[in-house]
């Protein structure tokens, strides 16, 4: 059966920003600080190398109770039986990926304008990325920031899921937060953090531990 997504913080890999640590180091650091979904992300491994460290992670998030997700691979996705695969707006349709891995994995899209979410929508999706809200360099190739005002519209008019990304910092969480997004994610603020545990609990303690 389909896990329901965690609402709260939504952590990513990201191993080039992580101090030289590697994914698996901080994703350990990651899960004993408490957060409930996690994405595996990773544009410069080759296949098997994200397969060997997607294989250790999923151990870990059945372990910690942890809502896995894995973006690019819907191969890898079906064959860990993670909670979740996230797709770009240039991957596979939703449609035909839905065809892939059925009904109990949980397909996410990002998405940066009005006529892509509600898209998504009709489509199956089963929760959007809405960004870059601000500018980020963590992503090669990233669109112009969407600003907040599409936040306001996916808030409004959008009833899955919406997971807010690009840019966001503790500095800049409570403008976020308080669009009421089910989901925040927050990658370097967190994988580049000198001491994760301490950074996600200033999270969790911005957002009046909401999440
Ligand atoms: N998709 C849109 S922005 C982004 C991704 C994966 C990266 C966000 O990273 P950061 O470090 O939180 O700005
Ligand atoms: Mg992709």
């Amino acid at each position: 059966m389909k896990k329901q997504m965690p609402k709260g913080l939504y952590a990513i890999t990201a191993e080039n920003f992580s101090n030289g640590k590697n994914n698996i180091t901080v994703v350990k650091e990651m899960l004993d600080a408490g957060i409930k979904v996690l994405q595996y992300r990773d544009k410069y491994k080759t296949k098997l190398e994200k397969f060997r460290q997607c294989e250790i992670i999923r151990r870990l998030t059945l372990d910690y109770d942890v809502f896995f997700i894995i973006n690019d691979d819907i191969d890898m996705a079906l064959s860990l039986q993670s909670e979740g695969v996230h797709l770009g707006q240039d991957d596979l349709p939703i449609i035909k990926a839905r065809e892939i891995v059925g009904d109990d994995i949980a397909i996410g899209i990002s998405t940066h304008l009005p006529k892509q979410a509600l898209l998504a929508v009709e489509n199956g999706a089963d929760y959007i990325g809405v960004g870059p809200i601000y500018k980020t360099f963590t992503k090669d190739n990233v669109v112009d920031p969407v600003g907040l005002e599409y936040l306001g519209f996916c808030v409004k008019n959008i009833k899955i899921p919406k997971v807010a990304i690009g840019g966001i910092k503790l500095s800049n969480l409570l403008e976020i937060y308080k669009y009421n997004p089910e989901n925040i994610c927050m990658v370097t603020e967190i994988t580049a953090s000198e001491n994760i545990e301490f950074t996600i609990k200033k999270i969790k303690e911005t957002i009046n531990d909401y999440y």
